[in-house]
């Protein structure tokens, strides 16, 4: 297609870039972020994850994208990991079904780690029901090797999907990622403001964290607080940010 042409050579053009959004704790310090591919073509038009994720994922380019954004984030990580006041920064990344699902993912992510001098700790996977409940004992296993290096895991888009929680219980992840769509009205809509605190009531349950996505107000920070949920991401803390921008503006003496 058109779109896969293009983004074939914004690969070896160079054209693709990580945004950075900052993930805090209910005090508000950022102990995070969230890298965002985006596409910046030569005339400056960014071009959405929307609009070419899934294109990415159709043609198996994503496999080359992902591995990308996974070494950008551990040259980062190093790159934090030289300084007192951002060493205990973590990097959160999206890893698409196609990419997760092959059978060497965990061998090529212990293989970057190595190689870049990353801590595994501070790097933290998100992955989505259709990565895991194809088949969940294989999810198990990579899983469970990643995590022997300390790599976190995060489930994204949390309760959006069809499948039972049956599965949530059999998988060794750390994180459950509320959904934007249920943050965005949870302080007016009794139906979203039931569904966040099911899933709250869940994480405590099974004592997973839980992070919440499209925080946008003070109001719905306080609303997920009181509730038991103390991390949070969103255009209320920060949208995401080029690196540059992230660190003048959060470690302005660094
Ligand atoms: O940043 P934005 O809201 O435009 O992202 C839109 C979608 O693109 C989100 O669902 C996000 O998970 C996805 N996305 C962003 N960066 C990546 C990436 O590096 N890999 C994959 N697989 N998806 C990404
Ligand atoms: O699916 P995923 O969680 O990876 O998507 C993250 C996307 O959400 C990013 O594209 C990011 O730009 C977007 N996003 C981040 N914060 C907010 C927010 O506060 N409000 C809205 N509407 N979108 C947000
Ligand atoms: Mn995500
Ligand atoms: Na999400």
């Amino acid at each position: 297609s058109h779109i896969e042409h293009g983004l074939k050579q914004a690969i070896s053009r160079h054209e693709l870039r990580l945004y950075y959004q900052p993930q805090v704790d209910s005090n508000g310090t950022m102990f995070g972020v969230e890298a965002l591919l985006r596409w910046q073509k030569a005339n400056g038009e960014l071009v959405s994850p929307e609009q070419f994720i899934p294109v990415a994922e159709e043609s198996g380019l994503i496999n080359e994208i992902g591995l990308w954004v996974l070494q950008q984030a551990c040259r980062q990580l190093v790159s934090w990991q030289q300084s007192s006041q951002t060493q205990a920064l973590s990097i959160a990344i999206n890893v698409s079904a196609r990419q997760f699902l092959r059978s060497n993912y965990a061998a090529e992510v212990l293989y970057e780690l190595t190689q870049s001098g990353a801590r595994g700790e501070r790097l933290k996977l998100e992955l989505t029901e259709s990565a895991v409940l194809q088949d969940v004992d294989a999810a198990k296993q990579k899983i469970l090797q990643l995590k022997a290096v300390g790599v976190q895991f995060s489930l994204d888009d949390f309760g959006t999907g069809y499948s039972s929680l049956a599965y949530l219980k059999q998988l060794p992840v750390d994180q459950v990622k509320i959904d934007r769509s249920f943050v965005k009205d949870v302080t007016d809509n009794s139906g979203d403001a039931a569904i966040v605190e099911a899933i709250l009531g869940i994480c405590d349950s099974l004592a997973l964290e839980a992070i919440a996505e499209g925080v946008e107000t003070a109001t719905q920070r306080d609303f997920l607080l009181q509730h038991g949920c103390g991390n949070f991401q969103g255009f209320f803390f920060s949208k995401p940010l080029p690196i540059e921008e992230l660190m003048a503006t959060f470690f302005p003496h660094s």
